[in-house]
C-alpha cells in the first residue's frame, strides 16, 4: 500500500505541482485525513500545551502556550497566553489573545465564547492605596478576537471590583454566560455590595455593556439575601458547580441553590437545613423551582414564607421540604432538571429521590418574554422518574442533559420500564432493568417517555446492589475508584450528548454489549432514535482482538471539548491499547470511530501517529466531524522540528496547496525560526516537502528525541484552562 501511495503522491506532485487531498493511506493516517499543523513553528521556545476551545466549523482553535510569539503584546508568566489559530486557504495563522502588560500585569484566561469571537480574562490590578504588597482590585477584560490585540481593544466588563480599604480580597470566577455578557463570581472574604455586609458566601453577577451593573444573585424579590450565613451555590450539585448550563447562554437565567431556613448556619451537606433550587431571571426576579406548582394560582401558588406576599421567595413550606439538587438545564435556560426526595406532584407518593423537570417561560408566551424577560415564571413541573408499578425510582444522579433540553440521561435503582417496553426489550434480546441496579435511562422531554439504556457498574461484579457478571471483578466500590459512579455522581465524568440529545457517548467499565469481553473501560454510543447501544473503542480492522485488551479507552470529560460530531456519526477517543497495527509506541493514542450509515459496528482509525514518544491523551472533534484536534510533541509535518508540543488537526480531505519553492517572505517572529532546527527525519519511501506548506502529506511522522526537554516539560504544565467542570465550591477560580 505504501509504495503504491508513494507513487500516487509523486505523480500528483510532478504533474500538478500542487498537492492537496492526498489519500490517507499514503500518510500513516488510516483514513481520508491529512495532518495540518495548527500552532506555528515558532512559539517563543515553548509548546502549545493545551487546546482551550475549537470553533464548531473546525476552522478556529484557541490554544494556550507559555511562550510569547505572533506579536503578543505581553507574556503572562506562569499562567500562559491564549492564541487563536485560524485556517486560511494557504495555512493556519496565529494571532495573540493576550492582554497587554500595561493594562493587565497579572491576568488569566477564564472563558472563550463558543464561536471564538470573544475571550474573557480575569485581571488583578491595584494595589489598594497604602497596601502596596497586595493585589486589592480585580477586573474582567473582554476582547473581540476580530480586533487587533492592542490595549484599546480590551474592554472593561462593568467596573473595577474593589474591596474595602486595606482589606485583602480575592474573587473566585465561577462561570459566565456563553456570550460572556454575564459573569458570576464569589468574593472572598469581604462584601462588595452593602447588601452583602454581615453575610457570607454570596454570589455576584457582573453585567457589562452600556448599563453595567454588579448585583447579588441569591436574593429575594425585595432584594434581600435569602440566606445570610450559608453559601449561595451556582448550579449546585452536591456543592459542586454543574457544567450543565447553570447560566443560560444569554445570561438571562442563573440557577442557584441556598439554605432556606431563616437564620440557619447549618450549611454542610450532612447536617444541612434544606436547600432549594432557585432561578434568577434577568437579574430582576427570583423564582423557586423545587416546589409544588399550582398553575391555577398567581406565581404558581408561591406565597412567601415570611409575610405571605404572593410570588416572594422562599415560597411557603420551603424549609420543611427535602433539599433539591440542580442536575442541568438547556442552554437557553427554558428547561431545568433537578432531583429531590420531596413529593412535588400528586403521583410522587414515595420518599425516595426523584428526577423532576421544570419549564421556565412567560405565561403569555414567547412574545411576552421578548418584551419583558422578567415576566418569566415556572410554567410546568413533571416527575421524570416514574415507576409504572408505583415503586421507588430511587434516582442516583444525572449523566447528561442535551443542550436543547430534549433529553436527559439519568441513573435510577428502580425498574422504570413498563410491561410493554419490557416485552420489546426481551423480544430484541436486550437486557432489561433490574430493581436495585444502577440502571441508565433516557428521557425524551417531548414525548415524556423513559427508555432503558443499560445498567452501569458500581463495584466488583456489582451494579448498584445487584450482582452483575457484566461488571468486571477488578473494579473498586468507592467513588473515584475504577467504576462508573463518576458518570452520575461527579461532574468530571466522561459523557456527552449531541445538541439534539439523540446520541449519548460515554465510557463505562461494564461489558455492555456482547462483543466487549475485557475488564477495561470502553467508549459506547447510545442512539435514542433506534435504541442501539454500540461499542466505539474497537480495533482498527479488528486489531487487538477488536479492542478487547486490558487497556482503558476514554473521551474528554469537558463539555466544551467535543467527543462526538453533532450528527452522532463520528466519535473521537483515546486509548493506550494498540487498537491499530500502527500504534507501536505502547502509549495513549487518538482514534476515530466512524459509525457510517449506522449499520454494522462502525470503523475505527488511528488518528495520531502511533509512534510518538509521549502519550496523546486529549482530543477534540469539530461539530461537523471534519476536524480532529490533538496536541503532540512529535513533528507530524516536515517544518515541525522543535520537539515542542503543537496543536494538530487531522482534517478530512485536508492539506493546502504547496507554497512555491522560493516561498513567501517571512514576517515578524516567523523570521526567527524555531529554536532548534535539525533536519527532519524522513523515512525511506517518503517525500520531502518544501517549507511553507504546513501539512503532512506523504511524510512519516518526524520522531524527535528528547529535544529541549526542560522547555517542553514546562510547556506541558500550562495552568490556564477553563474549568467548567467539577469545581468544588471552596477554593475554585483562577
Ligand atoms: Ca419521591
Ligand atoms: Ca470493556
Ligand atoms: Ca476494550
Ligand atoms: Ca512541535
Amino acid at each position: 500500500m505504501r509504495s503504491w501511495g508513494f507513487l500516487v503522491v509523486v505523480l500528483v506532485v510532478l504533474v500538478l505541482g500542487v498537492c492537496c487531498c492526498v489519500s490517507g493511506s499514503a500518510l500513516g493516517l488510516g483514513s481520508d485525513r491529512v495532518y495540518e499543523m495548527v500552532s506555528p513553528p515558532f512559539k517563543g521556545g515553548y509548546g502549545a500545551n493545551a487546546i482551550e476551545r475549537v470553533s464548531s466549523d473546525g476552522d478556529g482553535v484557541v490554544f494556550n502556550s507559555l511562550g510569547a510569539f505572533a506579536g503578543s503584546p505581553s507574556s503572562l508568566t506562569g499562567t500562559g497566553n491564549a492564541y487563536l489559530a485560524r485556517r486560511g486557504g494557504l495555512e493556519w495563522s496565529t494571532i495573540p489573545l493576550v492582554p497587554p502588560a500595561a493594562i493587565a500585569p497579572q491576568a488569566g484566561l477564564v472563558a472563550v465564547s463558543p464561536n471564538l469571537d470573544s475571550v474573557l480574562y480575569r485581571v488583578k490590578v491595584g494595589p489598594n492605596e497604602g497596601v502596596a504588597t497586595l493585589f486589592g482590585e480585580n477586573e474582567f477584560l473582554v476582547h473581540r478576537t476580530d480586533m487587533p490585540d492592542t490595549a484599546t481593544n480590551w474592554e472593561l466588563v462593568g467596573m473595577v471590583l474593589k474591596g474595602p480599604y486595606e482589606q485583602r480580597f480575592d474573587i473566585n470566577f465561577q462561570d459566565s454566560s456563553a456570550d460572556l455578557s454575564h459573569i458570576v463570581f464569589a468574593s472572598d472574604p469581604v462584601p462588595l455590595l452593602a447588601k452583602a455586609e454581615g453575610t457570607s458566601g454570596q454570589l455576584y453577577e457582573l453585567v457589562g455593556g452600556s448599563m453595567p451593573v454588579l448585583r447579588l444573585v441569591g436574593v429575594n424579590n425585595k432584594g434581600g439575601v435569602i440566606s445570610a450565613l450559608c453559601p449561595v451555590i451556582l448550579g449546585s450539585h452536591s456543592n459542586r458547580i454543574s457544567p450543565l448550563n447553570p447560566i443560560s447562554a444569554n445570561g438571562g437565567e442563573v440557577f442557584f441553590s441556598t439554605n432556606v431556613v431563616p437564620g440557619s448556619s447549618a450549611c454542610e451537606d450532612d447536617h444541612s437545613d434544606p436547600k432549594q433550587l432557585f432561578v434568577r431571571v434577568s437579574g430582576s426576579r427570583t423564582l423557586e423551582v423545587s416546589r409544588p406548582l399550582d398553575t391555577a394560582e398567581p406565581f404558581g401558588g408561591c406565597v412567601g414564607e415570611v409575610g405571605g406576599v404572593a410570588g416572594e421567595v422562599p415560597c411557603k413550606g420551603a424549609g420543611g421540604r427535602a433539599s433539591a439538587e440542580f442536575d442541568g438545564a438547556s442552554s437557553d435556560g427554558s428547561v431545568v432538571f433537578f432531583t429531590t426526595a420531596a413529593q412535588l406532584v400528586g403521583e410522587d407518593r414515595d420518599s425516595g429521590n426523584d428526577l423532576y423537570m421544570a419549564r421556565i417561560g412567560c405565561p403569555g408566551g414567547v412574545q411576552e418574554c421578548e418584551s419583558d424577560p422578567g415576566r418569566k415564571e415556572v410554567l410546568s413541573l413533571v416527575q421524570v422518574s416514574h415507576d409504572p408499578t408505583g415503586g421507588e425510582a430511587s434516582v442516583q444522579g444525572v449523566v447528561s442533559v442535551a443542550p436543547d433540553g430534549s433529553h436527559v440521561y439519568f441513573v435510577a435503582r428502580g425498574d422504570l420500564s413498563s410491561p410493554v417496553e419490557r416485552e420489546v426489550l426481551v423480544g430484541e434480546g436486550r437486557a432489561v432493568p433490574q430493581a436495585g441496579a444502577d440502571n441508565l435511562y433516557a428521557y425524551d422531554s417531548m414525548t415524556e417517555n423513559v427508555s432503558f439504556v443499560t445498567d452501569l457498574c458500581s463495584g466488583p461484579g456489582l451494579s448498584g446492589e445487584v450482582v452483575d457478571g457484566a461488571c468486571p471483578a477488578g473494579l473498586g466500590e468507592y467513588l473515584g475508584a475504577r467504576n462508573d459512579m463518576g458518570l452520575w455522581l461527579l461532574r468530571t465524568h466522561e459523557s456527552q450528548t449531541t445538541d439534539d440529545g439523540r446520541f449519548l457517548v460515554f465510557s463505562s467499565y461494564g461489558r455492555l454489549v456482547a462483543s466487549d469481553g475485557d475488564s477495561a473501560r470502553d467508549v459506547y454510543r447510545f442512539d435514542a432514535g433506534t435504541g442501539v447501544l454500540a461499542r466505539v473503542s474497537l480495533g482498527e480492522d479488528g486489531a487487538d482482538a477488536n479492542g478487547n485488551g486490558e487497556f482503558d479507552a476514554g473521551i474528554s470529560g469537558e463539555l466544551d471539548q467535543r467527543a462526538v460530531s453533532n450528527d452522532g456519526s463520528r466519535v473521537v477517543f483515546t486509548s493506550a491499547e494498540p487498537l491499530s497495527e500502527r500504534a507501536v509506541n505502547g502509549l495513549s493514542n487518538v482514534y476515530e470511530w466512524d459509525g457510517g450509515s449506522g449499520e454494522g459496528e462502525g470503523r475505527v482509525s488511528l488518528v495520531s501517529s502511533g509512534s510518538a514518544n509521549e502519550s496523546v491523551t486529549r482530543t477534540v472533534i469539530s461539530s461537523g466531524g471534519g476536524d480532529l484536534f490533538f496536541v503532540t510533541s512529535q513533528g507530524l509535518v516536515p517544518q515541525d522540528t522543535d520537539g515542542a508540543v503543537d496543536v494538530y488537526d487531522a482534517r478530512l480531505d485536508g492539506g493546502f496547496p504547496q507554497a512555491p519553492a522560493e516561498g513567501r517572505p517571512c514576517e515578524g517572529d516567523a523570521c526567527q525560526g524555531p529554536l532548534t532546527n535539525p533536519a527532519p527525519l524522513l523515512v525511506a519511501g517518503s517525500v520531502s516537502q518544501a517549507p511553507g506548506g504546513n501539512f503532512g502529506h506523504s511524510v512519516k511522522p518526524v520522531i524527535k528525541k528528547k529535544v529541549r526537554r526542560e522547555k517542553k516539560a514546562k510547556g506541558s504544565k500550562g495552568k490556564v484552562r477553563r474549568r467548567r467542570v467539577g469545581r468544588s465550591v471552596g477554593g475554585r477560580g483562577q
